[in-house]
């Protein structure tokens, strides 16, 4: 098993769900943390627990993944210690409404593109060749069953996470000569503020996303990061594809 021990994890969306239980997560294995996120507040109270309880080591960058000329300047705005990522943790990613193309507003494209596409792409790009180098690291694409089991209204959603799924299975072959790893994990039905986001406030249509089930939880997914994370040197995990149990696809949903 791999020691995440003072290894050097980079987290985007890191302020809630998701991307917030990989940074329990790692914290507690001993990573050095780059926690980034729009809202500062909640990176500076992570940050303060993730402290406190775990002496971690983390710096916080506020940033938006649309903000592409700062995204840019990313790896040289990190302090001593935290440029050489280890880890590249593509989570920031959203969902904005359900309703089909023909509703879906051309601002709304613009952002779950650039978020989910363009952003996830740059920081491979930004953070790859520093792995080459040091021939070591570990990129991690958080996708999601929605890249392999489209629905109607999920077109632009859908389509940034066949990108996904597409864009990690083809830089595998471009690092097939190194040590870097590349995993793509892809979850079902998972309880964060994603249906909120997607919903736009509407909380009845976000709550109804997994009313009478049993959802996914942030920390299960973040158990699944660790598992492809920890493996021995010489075992790549490909990919994870997860469901909830009464789960089979996002349109197949048991709610008992
Ligand atoms: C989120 C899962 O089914 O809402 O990635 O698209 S789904």
């Amino acid at each position: 098993m791999t020691s995440l021990a003072g290894q050097v994890a980079l987290i985007t969306g890191a302020s809630s769900g998701i991307g917030e239980a990989i940074a329990w997560k790692f914290a507690e294995a001993g990573t050095k943390l780059v926690l980034i996120a729009r809202r500062s507040e909640r990176l500076s109270s992570l940050k303060s627990q993730l402290t406190e309880k775990f002496n971690a080591q983390v710096e916080t960058v506020t940033l938006d993944m649309q903000d592409t000329p700062k995204l840019k300047q990313l790896p040289s705005a990190l302090p001593d210690g935290f440029q050489q990522v280890d880890i590249l943790v593509n989570n920031a990613g959203l969902a904005l409404g359900k309703s089909g193309l023909q509703g879906t507003s051309l601002e709304d494209i613009e952002t779950m593109v650039n978020t989910n596409v363009l952003a996830a792409s740059l920081l491979v790009r930004l953070f790859c060749n520093g792995m080459l180098e040091r021939n070591r690291g570990h990129i991690i694409n958080i996708s999601s069953i929605a890249a392999k089991q489209r629905y109607p209204g999920g077109g632009i959603y859908c389509g940034t996470k066949s990108y996904i799924d597409a864009f990690t299975e083809a830089i595998r072959h471009d690092f097939v000569n190194s040590q870097v790893k590349v995993t793509a994990v892809s979850p079902g039905a998972v309880q964060t503020e994603f249906s909120n986001v997607r919903y736009k406030g509407d909380d009845a249509a976000a709550n109804a996303t997994y009313e009478g089930m049993q959802p996914l939880l942030a920390a299960d997914i973040a158990d699944q990061v660790m598992y492809a994370a920890t493996r021995p040197a010489n075992v790549q995990i490909g990919e994870i594809v997860s469901f909830a149990t009464t789960q089979a696809s996002p349109w197949n949903v048991a709610r008992p």
